[in-house]
């Protein structure tokens, strides 16, 4: 039986473990990226580590998503990841560069090699045939200290894709289709392998925008085989020999797939995720004519040279409606100088273009949320409740087509009526044989001997998060909150004006479960701190998908921080799941689901024995003290991911292994 390409990547750098569906594996990571939002913390526990220099072939810090700067504590984590990557062998990617996934693929992504990112839409670069996986800043803190990451090997899911995309039909819409027939929870434990002729006339950057959401499916990766494609787009980014190192790596012919889904690229047509889910999806012509005032082209999802290059066409002698306000975001500064040097910035400022920095900007709540129940139309990949920084927004994701023709009408427009409302061809933008590549903004490793002088500059904004406390034999505890299905990292750890607290737990602590505080009544945080106080653990309960979305550690941190010593849900996604771990919070889930019903906030449960449950048993009895009945939870745990919780977090045992 033949290899799907996702085993053989995986098979090349084993290191722990057997490849075998289920079970826990231990890979060499190859790259590493982290970005600032997740990297300070990372770096800072890098540090801890004590490990020196990156050990990893490569590592890069990127600067996109604080960039904005009110207040010294953006400036003060850039000069301290700045110093921190120049001290420890790694590269630096400075604000304004652009946003990691897509400077990374750019400029550093490689066929056949692993890529771990402390950030959940590092799967972006499997668009090269990289095994790229997004993680909490602590794994990947331990991949540049040369450790494996470990992850439970993956089913995978072949998509076989045949026919051609219609104009006006955009790669967004493949993986809008793929959102809509796999919805966002119940795809952990999987990974997405794409082929088929129709695979193939698709550009790197079109395959991009399909693996960098995969994330929303909660898949573990995803992947296009290098080839011709990849080594043209290698090729104009000077970095040929990147595909001829290990370019043309695929599946073989008769590899086996856990699953087969069939895309036939010919019959899709524009669609759009509604709010305020990325699976909540209909067809553009389903939902056309709602009105919008607001629309963004941006993100890691839609941000490249010829997405926008197409707006610009589109654009080009026109005028915008006058009740929608438009802003383009390039993803990187070389699809910005570009736009530049061909005249497309001209057309889209003309048109009435708001152009932003590159970076995350307004994806994650950095500047121009809507006004309240407004729709706004964006080309990102997430449009969870709240996360624009408006807490009733109505946010619809679509493709950079549907953006631009529904900016013009100032309504939801099908883009392929765009010919007959204003008599245009379709623009269909080939890649450049060459980019212009301009390396200015992104600082190479120092050699040893100079990263030795370096002093790495830590303002009085950034502080070293504390290492979890053991867990005790017997827990008592309390629900502190009981909530429904699909919780994600948003819900958990706001971003947009809380972002710039990440270097802080203590105080970005206080923000956690923000959306469910109630005016006039005690925060969750409050409430967690009272029960902390008495040495009582605080709980969480939960239903189906827990922490789905990012990668960001802070929403098992901080809670940490405030005395919360289990998850108890009916599933809980893969990234969060290990960032619980890693900070020494239990992640239970409900061996019977409908238990789940007999549970209130305030309930004080209690588990015997725990230490020993985690040391080797599936299951674990805990008791409601409150309401008299016990129940079972499953622990789901890996040897590893035992040994972990029983020595007090990641930070912890690997401070204890290399003492061993
Ligand atoms: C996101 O898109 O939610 C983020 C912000 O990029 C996160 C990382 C973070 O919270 O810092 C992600 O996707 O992992
Ligand atoms: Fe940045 Fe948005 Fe991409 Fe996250 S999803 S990396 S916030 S652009």
């Amino acid at each position: 039986m033949g290899q799907t390409l996702i085993y053989k990547i995986l098979a090349e750098h084993l290191v722990d473990g057997k490849v075998a569906a289920g079970e826990p594996v231990g890979i060499r990571i190859d790259q590493t990226l982290t970005q600032d939002a997740t990297g300070t913390t990372a770096f800072l526990l890098f540090e801890s580590m004590g490990a020196g220099r990156v050990k990893t072939d490569l590592s890069v810090s990127y600067v996109d998503h604080n960039i904005a700067g009110f207040g010294p504590e953006n400036h003060n984590d850039h000069l301290y990841l700045q110093t921190a990557a120049a001290k420890s062998g790694v590269y630096h990617s400075r604000a304004g560069n652009g946003i990691c996934h897509q400077v990374h693929l750019e400029r550093f992504g490689k066929p056949g090699a692993t890529l771990l990112g402390s950030d959940s839409h590092t799967p972006t670069c499997g668009a090269l045939g990289m095994l790229a996986i997004g993680a909490g800043g602590l794994d990947v803190a331990a991949a540049m200290a040369g450790g494996p990451f470990y992850l439970t090997c993956p089913k995978v899911l072949g998509v076989k894709l045949t026919g051609k995309l219609k104009e006006w039909v955009a790669a967004k819409d493949v993986i809008l289709k793929l959102m809509s027939i796999l919805t966002t929870k119940g795809n952990a434990g999987w990974a997405f392998e794409y082929s088929g002729e129709g695979g193939s006339e698709l550009t790197v950057p079109q395959r991009a925008t399909i693996t960098n959401m995969g994330a929303e499916l909660g898949v573990t990766t995803s992947i296009f085989a290098g080839d011709e494609q990849t080594r043209r787009f290698l090729a104009a980014q000077k970095r040929e020999k990147d595909y001829s190192a290990c370019g043309g790596l695929a599946a073989d012919p008769d590899a086996e797939y856990d699953r087969i889904i069939e895309i036939n690229l010919s019959d899709l047509e524009p669609m759009a995720a509604c709010p305020s889910s990325p699976d909540n999806v209909k067809t553009v012509r389903e939902i056309a004519g709602v009105q919008t005032k607001q629309v963004i082209i941006g993100s890691c999802t839609n941000s490249g040279f010829a997405d926008l290059m197409m707006v610009a066409k589109v654009l080009k002698g026109r005028r915008i409606n006058n009740m929608v306000e438009f802003a383009v975001v390039p993803g990187s500064r070389e699809v910005l100088n570009m736009l530049a040097e061909a005249g497309a910035l001209t057309d889209m400022i003309s048109a009435g273009a708001r152009v932003l920095e590159c970076g995350c900007g307004p994806c994650i709540g950095q500047g121009l949320s809507p006004a309240d129940e407004v729709v706004s139309l964006r080309t990102f990949n997430r449009n969870f409740a709240g996360r624009s920084g408006t807490k009733n927004d109505r946010v619809y994701l679509v493709s950079p087509e549907t953006a631009v023709a529904s900016v013009l009408t100032g309504e939801i427009t099908d883009p392929r009526d765009l010919p007959k409302i204003i008599g245009i061809e379709y623009p269909k933008i080939k890649l450049p044989a060459e980019f212009t590549i301009n390396d200015n903004m992104i600082e190479p490793p120092l050699s040893e001997e100079k990263a030795a002088k370096v002093k790495v500059l830590r303002g009085p904004t950034i502080f070293v998060p504390q290492t979890p406390p053991p867990l005790p034999q017997q827990l008592q505890g309390k629900v502190l909150i009981k909530c429904g299905d699909k919780i994600t990292t948003d819900h958990i750890m706001p971003a947009g004006p809380y972002l710039k607290l990440r270097s802080n737990v203590p105080e970005y602590a206080k923000v956690v479960f923000n959306c469910f505080n109630e005016e006039g009544k005690p925060t969750f945080a409050r409430r967690a701190i009272e029960l902390k106080e008495k040495g009582i653990a605080g709980i969480i309960v939960a239903g189906e998908s827990y922490g789905q979305g990012s990668s960001r550690e802070h929403a098992a941190l901080c809670p940490m921080h405030l005395g919360v010593r289990v998850v108890l849900a009916k599933s809980i996604e893969r990234i969060h799941k290990a960032n619980l771990i890693n900070f020494c919070i239990v992640p239970i889930e409900f061996a019977e689901s409908a238990d789940i019903d007999r549970i209130k906030a305030g309930n004080e449960l209690q588990i015997d024995n725990l230490l020993e449950a985690i040391k080797d048993r599936d299951e674990v009895k805990i008791v409601n003290k409150t309401d008299s009945f016990e129940f079972v939870g499953k622990l789901e745990f890996s040897d590893r991911d035992r040994k972990i919780l029983l020595t007090g977090g990641l930070l912890n045992y690997t401070q204890k292994k290399a003492n061993e």
